[in-house]
């Protein structure tokens, strides 16, 4: 997957179609794209990840119905995911390690809360960042979020390493859903009338990125509670 804005531009004089980052995207009413926002903040991002994964490890989860998810989880912040025999919730405590969960790192919330903005959510404080972590092959098949209890709030979104492709349906598991490649650095903003959209992610691709090797890892800030 080729990123448009990272074609050289020389003698590009018709460059509309390849727009230079940062740039938005609108993709739902009060859903928008935008392409590199947390380029910026990479270089502080990167060490408080590897520091919030030291004191919570990925591991992946069964899911009630007994599926071994492809997709490895981890959470920072008051609130973390988990699953269990009796379902889905958010937990302060981590279960494998019988801990509360890593504090949220300054600067993922900084992130957060910029991205929020941008989007036009005011004053939000998310109090739970999932971290997921793809490998080639490993997807995340057609959901809704609605574990949370505040769905008044958005969903902020943060992709790093290789690409993948989003899949964003409607409010019906039925509805067409629509592909946006998402890349290194793009943050994505979910709220208001989009907030219970069914979404997913297709298989991630093999390849190997220069900073985070051969996954993809995305969080997801949220409010929990
Ligand atoms: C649209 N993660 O963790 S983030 C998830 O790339 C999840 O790891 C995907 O879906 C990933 O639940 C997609 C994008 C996302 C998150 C929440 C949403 C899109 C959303 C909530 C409502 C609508
Ligand atoms: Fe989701």
């Amino acid at each position: 997957m080729q990123r448009k804005g990272t074609t050289p531009a020389t003698f590009d004089l018709f460059a509309e179609d390849t727009p230079q980052l940062p740039s938005q995207e609108q993709i739902g009413p009060e859903s928008f794209v935008f392409r590199g926002f947390a380029l910026p903040f990479i270089e502080q991002l990167l060490p408080a990840l590897e520091s919030v994964l030291t004191q919570a490890p990925f591991r992946n989860m069964v899911t009630p119905g007994g599926y071994t998810m492809s997709v490895a989880l981890s959470s920072c912040g008051e609130f973390g995911w988990i699953t269990d025999r009796s379902g889905y919730k958010y937990s302060p405590i981590n279960p494998l390690t019988g801990q509360p969960w890593p504090a949220m790192p300054g600067v993922f919330m900084e992130l957060a809360v910029a991205a929020a903005s941008a989007a036009g959510f005011a004053a939000f404080v998310p109090d739970a960042c999932l971290i997921n972590r793809y490998i080639p092959g490993a997807k995340m098949s057609l959901h809704q979020d609605k574990d949370e209890r505040g769905l008044e709030w958005p969903v902020v979104s943060v992709s790093l390493g290789l690409p993948a492709m989003f899949l964003f349906g409607g409010d019906e598991r039925r509805d067409p859903t629509q592909r946006v490649p998402l890349f290194h650095g793009d943050v994505v903003v979910w709220g208001g009338v989009d907030r219970l959209r069914f979404h997913g992610v297709m298989p991630v691709r093999q390849g190997e990125h220069p900073q985070l090797g051969e996954q993809r890892i995305n969080f997801t800030f949220r409010k929990a509670r």
